[in-house]
């Protein structure tokens, strides 16, 4: 029996399945940790093998189709318009995440049936461990993947002397051989040039070319503490009679950007993996470990979270029983903590400055047909990977979004003007690593949906909310933005009403009925397209006018503005999700687009717009009650929205129906299949329960559910530039600590009396609005306040 602290994922069987498993990495490398007994496998990705090479999958002659598709939207005949937009406005597929391989370790010399068996992993330390007895030994394996060193460390070690005795193999399902000399075996393999994903039926659905693709090498080194190291015909790597063995793998690959050919790279693969392998291997294993641990906590430590007490027993369950007995019926607040702690967790271990964004899977996958080709799908899945990232204090982990942006910016300029006559630039709805942004093949449903360079963008504007850093703004922040606004500027049109549309327009990824009874995708000024535009517009001319810059521009976009097709309230008094008070094909779609603007946006609030905060309250009780929030996504997308619509039952109620239908064993998120968004999403949601920050002031805890009477929060972070820290007691805020980044004015809004103290003195404060407070700050002074009874 083990005792879990709130920081454990814990269990008292090894992983039966890759569900099971438990997630390491450091960005770059990932491993999923079975904690066998007998046999151990640890299924391993590295984040740039990718099917595929760099490509024009531009469709040169989709803009000489566009106007007639237009005049078919038009003239309300949706469906015909439907099929024209996918005969000639899409193109290829993308390309597939894969898997790099799988390290198996062969325990030798057990005896009988192990005891006393325990697998965790901590994400406190970022370490997986696994232990057992067997006829009076006791084993324990850790794994984790060192940031600093960049290589993952396996660590066998046993209580007796001279006791350990493994072999270790690696193999792949892509083409790969593996070698061995010495202490070491390498694992060389090459990737597919294409693979089609894996709901397309084709004969040869992977392609295997010479000279095409990415090349890579795993290598693994044994460093071993007393016994013999060989290397055996069969490729395995034998160590016999050593008090403890420590095996190092590196991994390196000849992607070298998005824009090069990988065959035609002159990186040498098995000097970068030696050179790494040197350097760990100079580290003692004492050292290697606490070098990691502590470059770890450095950005998990920033935040702490404490969430009611958990009936006491619930606490020393393995964490599957947990899950089982919420399931039940049980509460567990403190599950939740763990779950929102284990996202951050995740967010570490799979998106580090200068490594590639957190795909559908996070680097996680073990398959070479992966769901939806775990790549970067853009109308909802790779901007909720990020949704955390600033309110829980890891900003740094959203820069490889950034880089993506910048990328796409280069391709998606082409797009713009090749597809659509337009400046600037422009992503749909699937990214891959060649950073395609043209719309894939299929249905207009999901591909046809320009829209992805103006979300993606929402995150730079949103990192310069919370840091306030107009050096950010400047430099990466407001370029980007500004030509993701031209293109929406150009993309718009005129429609018979004077209205700016967008057309043709679709709502990912839902179908509507049309007066004629026909079903379709395509309409014009979905309520997302509008959303996103104006929101887009707008934080354009507030950055340009902070940086001094671009005012006919401005002017350009503000006479827009005035123009673009307004939100409607239908029938039923919900927020339209078209341009028509059309019925929905599937009323209960996994898909919220038209409430863009409650969340992830900020366009309808309280403050700004209550009856159009009404009426997408309506919305989401009308896809609720036709079953919506069924995908682990689509769930934790509406713990966001009832977050802020500010109903912490509704809210608290999906984070258990996310917990108890949509968690897989190893808490990934089950859409099912695994996708790491609800994760992200799910994390970020039971933050927005806590803390706001986007309604022009900080908000304490705006959607506290009943069940989370008691808790504590340390280090979240609010726009403005605020570090936050929070305690309640019966339901009540009893203590808020607000430490500013910069001087200026302050605005927070206290539900009930509150007094605000700064180094021991009381701070004159001023009524604002409905219960919103002003006063003055200077940056890095800390604020305490206080409520009165
Ligand atoms: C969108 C969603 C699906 C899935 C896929 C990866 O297309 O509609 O549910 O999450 O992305």
């Amino acid at each position: 029996m083990k005792t879990s602290n709130d920081l454990t994922l814990w269990y008292e069987r090894p992983a039966g399945e890759w569900l099971e498993a438990l997630p390491v990495g450091n960005g770059r490398l990932g491993g999923m940790v079975f904690g066998g007994t007998e046999l151990e496998r640890i299924q391993l990705n590295e984040e740039t093998l990718w099917s595929g090479f760099p490509r024009d999958t531009n469709q040169y002659d989709a803009y000489r189709h566009l106007d007639r598709v237009r005049a078919l939207v038009e003239q309300g005949r949706y469906a015909e318009a439907e099929n024209m937009v996918n005969a000639t406005l899409l193109g290829p597929w993308n390309e597939s995440y894969l898997p790099m391989g799988d390290l198996h370790i062969k325990q030798l010399g057990l005896t009988g049936t192990p005891e006393r068996y325990v697998r965790d992993l901590n994400l406190d330390t970022a370490i997986a461990t696994t232990s057992f007895a067997d006829g009076g030994t006791r084993y324990t394996r850790e794994v984790f993947v060192s940031a600093p060193e960049q290589v993952m460390a396996i660590r066998i070690a046993s209580d007796q002397p001279d006791w350990v005795s493994i072999s270790a193999s690696l193999g792949s399902p892509l083409r790969c051989n593996v070698t061995g000399t010495g202490a070491e075996l390498a694992l060389s393999g090459q990737c597919p040039s294409h693979v089609e994903p894996n709901y397309v039926n084709h004969p040869n659905p992977i392609l295997y070319e010479e000279d095409r693709g990415i090349r890579f090498e795993a290598r693994l080194r044994a460093v071993s503490d007393g016994g013999t190291i060989k290397v055996t015909d069969a490729g395995e790597l034998v160590i016999t009679g050593a008090n403890a063995v420590t095996l190092l793998l590196a991994a390196a690959t000849s992607f070298d950007g998005y824009d090069k050919d990988p065959a035609r790279t002159n990186k040498n693969l098995t000097e970068e993996n030696r050179i790494r392998l040197d350097a760990a291997a100079s580290l003692s294993y004492e050292a290697l470990r606490s070098r990691h641990v502590q470059e770890h906590r450095q950005l998990f430590r920033r935040v702490d979270l404490r969430l009611g007490l958990a009936e006491a027993e619930t606490i020393d369950l393995p964490t599957d029983r947990r899950l089982e007995r919420l399931r039940g019926g049980a509460e567990d607040p403190q599950l939740a903590a763990l779950f929102y702690q284990f996202g951050r967790y995740l967010l570490i271990a799979c998106s580090r400055p200068g490594t590639q964004p957190a795909n559908l899977q996070g680097i996680w996958n073990e398959d070479v047909r992966p769901p939806w080709s775990s790549n970067y799908t853009t109308n909802i899945n790779a901007e909720m990977n990020y949704w955390l990232a600033e309110t829980g204090n890891l900003s740094d982990c959203h820069e490889p979004l950034f880089d993506m942006i910048d990328d796409l910016r280069t391709t998606g300029r082409r797009t713009a003007m090749i597809h659509y006559n337009c400046r600037g630039w422009t992503a749909h709805h699937n990214v891959d690593l060649w950073r395609s942004p043209t719309p894939v093949n299929g249905d207009a449903l999901w591909a046809f949906w320009p829209m992805g360079g103006a979300w993606l963008v929402s995150h730079l504007w949103e990192r310069y909310e919370f840091a306030k850093d107009e050096a950010f703004l400047a430099r990466r922040a407001y370029p980007a933005m500004k030509e993701a606004a031209l293109f929406c500027l150009d993309w718009l049109v005129e429609d018979g009403d004077g209205y700016l549309v967008t057309n043709p327009s679709t709502s990912p990824e839902n179908r509507f009925i049309a007066p004629d009874g026909s079903k379709s995708s395509v309409t014009k000024a979905s309520t997302m397209d509008m959303t996103i535009i104006r929101e887009l517009f707008e934080r354009c001319i507030e950055a340009a006018s902070l940086l001094g810059v671009d005012g006919d521009l401005s002017e350009a976009w503000a006479a827009a503005l005035k123009k673009l097709y307004p939100y409607r309230v239908g029938r039923y008094g919900q927020l339209q999700e078209w341009n028509e008070d059309f019925d929905e094909v599937e009323p209960g779609h996994r898909h919220l687009s038209h409430l863009y603007g409650v969340y992830p946006g900020n366009l309808i609030t309280q403050n700004r717009n209550r009856e159009l905060l009404e009426a997408a309250r309506a919305s989401l009780e009308r896809r609720l009650a036709h079953g919506s929030g069924h995908t682990g996504w689509s769930c934790a997308w509406v713990i966001n929205l009832w977050a802020r619509l500010q109903d912490g039952e509704q809210a608290h109620a999906y984070v258990r129906t996310l917990l108890e239908k949509s968690t897989f064993p190893n808490l990934f998120d089950a859409h099912p299949p695994f996708q790491i968004d609800g994760n992200f999403g799910g994390a970020a949601g039971i933050a927005e329960m806590l803390l706001q920050s986007h309604d022009g002031f900080l908000h304490f805890l705006p959607a506290l559910p009943k069940a989370w009477d008691e808790g504590t929060v340390k280090g979240f972070r609010a726009r403005g530039g605020y570090e936050v820290q929070l305690e309640w007691k019966r339901g009540r805020l009893t203590q808020a600590v607000v430490v500013p980044t910069r001087t200026g004015v302050c605005r927070l809004k206290a539900p009930s009396p509150v007094k605000v103290f700064c180094e021991g003195q009381d701070i004159e404060t001023k009524l604002v609005g409905d219960s919103v407070l002003e006063f003055h700050v200077d940056a890095s002074k800390t604020y305490v306040i206080t409520a009165m009874e």
